[in-house]
């Protein structure tokens, strides 16, 4: 589910006559399987299994870096949740043409920013007040203005502590962070979520569900949106 913030923040201006517009904030909420159905913002189902955020709607200044947030109450090492965030990263890293990622920081003041960004893409476990919610992902950046004048200038991700999060794949009854990693990073990246049944098994589909390890690698029509991106 996708909700648009705009918020009253002076517009800096790169393109010389073009009003970019404010600084504007979009939240995805990723939901647990069965928990909540998408609400259609107007827009048409794609028949593509990829979307993106918007026309013109990407970074323009790469790489990009993490700083990851490993304080956790599952007993998660910070080993684990560094390699695990890391490859993610590297995921979508490695299926575009260019260089997005350039690699992460530990630091544990790390959060998830919902009034106003900080200028760090983060990652964080916390608490988020519905149960349903796996993770929400805001992105920052100029969304409205003349399509030359978008951009994403940052992301943040919180994953909810409501959750047992770890490896899956070693024991189904968790939820899998690099599983849900990818699937929000893809967001940070300029990915919309894919709601349309036929496309369950792709990275960006927008339900998400115990055990689940499907998102960890890309589908094709994950790579064709990344590589149409950069
Ligand atoms: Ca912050
Ligand atoms: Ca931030
Ligand atoms: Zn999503």
């Amino acid at each position: 589910m996708v909700a648009l913030l705009v918020l009253p923040v002076i517009a800096k201006e790169d393109a010389p006559g073009l009003d970019r517009g404010p600084l504007s904030k979009i939240t995805f909420i990723h939901y647990k399987k069965n928990f909540a159905k998408p609400s259609d913002v107007g827009k048409p189902k794609p028949s593509a299994c990829y979307g993106f955020l918007g026309k013109g709607v990407q970074w323009k200044e790469l790489p990009q870096s993490l700083f990851v947030n490993t304080t956790n109450d599952d007993g998660l090492s910070q080993a684990f949740i560094t390699g695990t965030l890391n490859t993610s990263e590297e995921t979508w890293n490695s299926a575009a043409d260019i260089q997005l990622y350039s690699g992460y920081t530990v630091d544990n003041s790390a959060n998830w920013d919902d009034s106003a960004p900080d200028g760090r893409n983060e990652t964080s476990f916390a608490s988020y007040p519905n149960e349903g919610v796996i993770a929400v992902t805001n992105i920052w950046g100029y969304f409205g203005g003349p399509v030359q004048t978008r951009e994403i200038v940052e992301f943040d991700i919180l994953f909810n502590n409501f959750y047992s999060w770890g490896d899956a794949s070693d024991n189904p009854s968790l939820m899998d962070v690099q599983n849900i990693a990818t699937h929000e990073m893809g967001h940070g990246w300029g990915l919309d979520d894919i709601y349309n049944t036929s496309c369950s098994t792709v990275t960006m589909y927008g339900y998400s569900d115990y055990g689940e390890i499907s998102k960890r690698d890309l589908d094709t029509a994950d790579i064709t949106g990344i590589q149409s991106l950069y």
